[in-house]
This record gives C-alpha cells, sequence and structure tokens, in this order.
C-alpha cells in the first residue's frame, strides 16, 4: 500500500466505535510471509482486511492465505477495484476470501464489520449490500450499495501511518494522495474508473485545502498527488481550489545549489520551455513551503498571499496529458 491506497475505509470504521485497528504494509516495511503470520497470530484480530489493483492481487489473495493459517477464527476481506469487478474469479481461484466488498469501501464495511461484531456473520450476509461471497458452490453477489452520498465528509485516517517511509524520491519530501474527486462525467470503453464509482462527486475545494494544509502541517507532508481522474473537467470546482491554496499565504523562500547538483537532478526544472540559468556556478532554487521546489532568476514576493487576489482566466490544453493553466489579478 502506499497513502491513499483504501484506507478512507478506516476513518469511518474508528466513527463507528471500531478503534482497535492495526496498519500494517507489508510492501513499503518488506514484511515477508513467515513474519506477517506471526505478526497476524499475535494480533489476533477478528477482521482482516487487503486491499488490491489487479497488479497486486496474487500478492493479496497470498496475504488472506497467510491469514487463515495465522489466524483462522478471523474473518478475511478483500476490497479495491480489482477485486470488486472480478470476485467470480478471486473468489474461485482464492476460495479462502471469505467476502469482498464491491466498490466504496467507507460504508460498506462499516456495515460488514457492525454484522460481524452483533454475531450477525455469517447469516445476515445477504442482507449486507455491496457484499460477493461463496455460499456452497455458488458465488453471490449481493445488491450494489449506494455511493458514498456525503463524499465531503471522506477524508482519509492519515493519523495511521508512519510517515517518514513515504518518500516522494525525485524531491525526498513526505507524500499523499487527497481525494479531490470521485468518478467521472465521461464512459470511456476502456476505462474502469466511471464504472467503479458510478456517480461523479468533486469534494468542496476548501476542505480538499484544509486537508492539504494539516498534513503540510501535522505530516510534513511535501508533495500531493489529487486522487482525480480530470481535475479540470469542473472548472469551477478546480478553479476555486487554485484560489484557495495562493489564499492559504503560503511562505516563498529561496535556496542555492551548485550548477552540478541541478544537472544531477533534471527533475527540479518543471517548466520544459523556459531552461534555469546555468554557468555563473550557482542556480537560485524557489521554495513555496512545502508545496513547491524549482529553479527560477526572477523577483519573488516572500509570501503568497502578497500576489492579493487572482482569478484563473483559462485552462489550457496543451497536450492530451498537459494543461497550462493562467493565472490572471482579481
Ligand atoms: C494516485 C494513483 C496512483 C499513484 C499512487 C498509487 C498508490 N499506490 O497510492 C501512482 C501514480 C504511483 C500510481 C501508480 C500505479 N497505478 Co494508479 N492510480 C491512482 C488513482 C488515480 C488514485 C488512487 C487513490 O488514492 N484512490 C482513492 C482511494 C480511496 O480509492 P481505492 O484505493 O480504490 O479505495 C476505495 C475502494 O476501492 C475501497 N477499498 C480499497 N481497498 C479496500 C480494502 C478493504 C478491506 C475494503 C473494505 C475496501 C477497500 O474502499 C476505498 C474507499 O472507497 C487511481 C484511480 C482512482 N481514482 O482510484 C489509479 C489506479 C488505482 N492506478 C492504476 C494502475 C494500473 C496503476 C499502476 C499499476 C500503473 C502502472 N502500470 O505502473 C501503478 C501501480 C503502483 C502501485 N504499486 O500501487 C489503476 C488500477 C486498475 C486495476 N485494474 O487495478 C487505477 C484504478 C486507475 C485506472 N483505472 O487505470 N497510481
Ligand atoms: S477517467 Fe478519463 S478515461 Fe476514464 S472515463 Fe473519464 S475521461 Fe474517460
Amino acid at each position: 500500500m502506499k497513502p491513499g491506497d483504501g484506507w478512507e475505509p478506516m476513518r469511518l470504521l474508528k466513527k463507528a466505535g471500531f478503534t482497535h485497528i492495526t496498519f500494517i504494509d507489508a510492501m513499503t516495511n518488506h514484511i515477508g510471509d513467515e513474519e506477517l503470520a506471526s505478526r497476524l497470530a499475535g494480533l489476533k484480530p477478528d477482521v482482516i482486511g487487503v486491499t488490491a489493483i489487479t497488479p497486486s492481487i496474487y500478492k493479496a489473495e497470498k496475504v488472506l492465505g497467510i491469514a487463515r493459517d495465522a489466524c483462522p477464527q478471523a474473518v478475511r476481506v478483500l476490497g479495491g477495484v480489482h477485486a470488486t469487478f472480478m470476485y467470480k474469479q478471486v473468489l474461485s481461484e482464492a476460495p479462502w476470501v471469505d467476502v469482498i466488498v464491491r466498490g466504496e469501501g467507507e460504508e460498506i464495511f462499516t456495515h460488514l464489520v457492525t454484522a460481524i461484531a452483533e454475531g450477525r456473520w455469517p447469516q445476515d450476509r445477504s442482507q449486507i449490500k455491496g457484499l460477493a461471497f461463496r455460499d456452497g458452490e455458488k458465488i453471490v453477489a449481493t445488491q450494489a450499495a449506494p455511493t458514498v452520498k456525503d463524499f465531503d465528509a471522506v477524508e482519509a485516517d492519515w493519523s495511521m501511518l508512519e510517515w517518514e517511509k513515504y518518500i516522494y524520491v525525485p524531491l525526498g519530501v513526505r507524500v499523499a494522495i487527497p481525494n479531490m474527486a470521485r468518478g467521472c462525467p465521461f464512459t470511456c470503453s476502456f476505462c474502469s474508473q466511471w464504472k467503479f464509482w458510478r456517480d461523479y462527486r468533486v469534494r468542496d475545494p476548501k476542505k480538499v485545502v484544509d486537508e492539504i494544509e494539516k498534513l503540510v502541517n501535522e505530516h510534513q507532508v511535501g508533495f500531493f498527488i489529487l486522487a482525480d481522474e480530470e481535475p479540470t473537467i469542473n472548472r469551477k470546482k478546480f478553479i476555486q481550489f487554485c484560489e484557495e491554496l495562493i489564499a492559504r499565504g503560503l511562505p516563498v523562500g529561496c535556496e542555492w545549489i551548485p550548477d552540478e547538483e541541478l544537472r544531477a537532478k533534471p527533475e527540479l526544472v518543471k517548466s520544459m520551455s523556459v531552461s534555469p540559468p546555468l554557468g555563473f556556478g550557482r542556480v537560485r532554487l524557489v521554495r513555496i513551503a512545502e508545496v513547491d521546489l524549482q529553479p527560477c532568476g526572477g523577483t519573488h514576493v516572500r509570501n503568497t498571499s502578497e500576489i492579493g487576489a487572482v482569478r484563473v482566466a483559462k485552462i489550457e490544453k496543451k497536450s492530451a496529458r498537459t494543461r497550462r493553466v493562467v493565472l490572471e489579478f482579481a
């Protein structure tokens, strides 16, 4: 797992009173099978949840196989995009998976864990929406659960992470993936995302910036990837998001590095068409708090709020994957 992967459900679980949660990131911590088995046996959990995208599905199935041997009393749950679509195949090839949570995990997982805690598992499982499980030789999928309607309330439980382990290598800073939107208004035939999230929902940009600010202040995160398929589709919200970020008044500072260091770190150059002035022995880098660091020889404000109010004038499509956001003074 990496920051963002599948753990929004944890926050809702805690809210529902299930506070005894342990998060194990076996991938990041290079935890081998034996060590994992002994940690699970020591924890004696009631429920074990694992996430997977397609490339990690066999590993995830194996982890739940280890869980079956290490703590057979626990209910073994698999969630995430692969199992959601491929539940028949997964339950056939890994019959030790007790149940699959299909789609958004927050509410379904809370209903499932509540049923387990109240002793209603497995007899009530067919009443819980959004599940798939084996019933003898049959594979049963219950009715699809509704999507999460109060998307603004969705915020990951970032306190569960050992932050020093989640580094965006090119910049050497901590990385997080806040959720800005779910779904997509388009329906490209090759894409799973609109089908997975179903309703297209965008969070209140102010709340996303609040979350980013908290991640910067509380966990010293320096790099963000927005979990959002196409942030510029909802222009109004994306513009609000940019304006809100600017309005937070993040400090702007300067640092100097030798020319050789910049040559060794080409990733610091973000604007392909403007190369930084080399040949003077050292290059000035401009740092905007933990948000940005790049070479620039021009004049700068000390704080983004000194710029005053700005608005996004237009968003130009420069290529299939690149947008230019043009700002102007309000
Ligand atoms: C940001 C991102 C990245 C980032 C960070 C990845 C990371 N590991 O965090 C980067 C750029 C590194 C990346 C890389 C890759 N990515 Co990517 N990525 C995304 C993106 C845009 C957002 C991920 C996210 O944070 N989503 C928000 C979280 C909350 O969603 P979620 O994890 O699915 O969890 C929800 C449910 O699935 C469920 N759930 C999930 N797990 C569990 C577990 C339990 C027990 C329960 C109950 C519920 C549950 O509940 C959650 C809340 O509702 C998604 C698309 C998307 N919008 O999700 C693609 C996506 C996950 N990536 C995808 C792919 C293919 C990859 C790569 C394999 C690409 C490649 N060829 O290299 C690599 C794999 C890297 C890796 N080892 O993880 C695909 C996976 C498709 C598939 N068939 O599985 C996706 C879905 C995009 C797509 N449609 O193509 N990715
Ligand atoms: S996320 Fe991208 S590829 Fe998928 S439906 Fe939307 S526009 Fe198409």
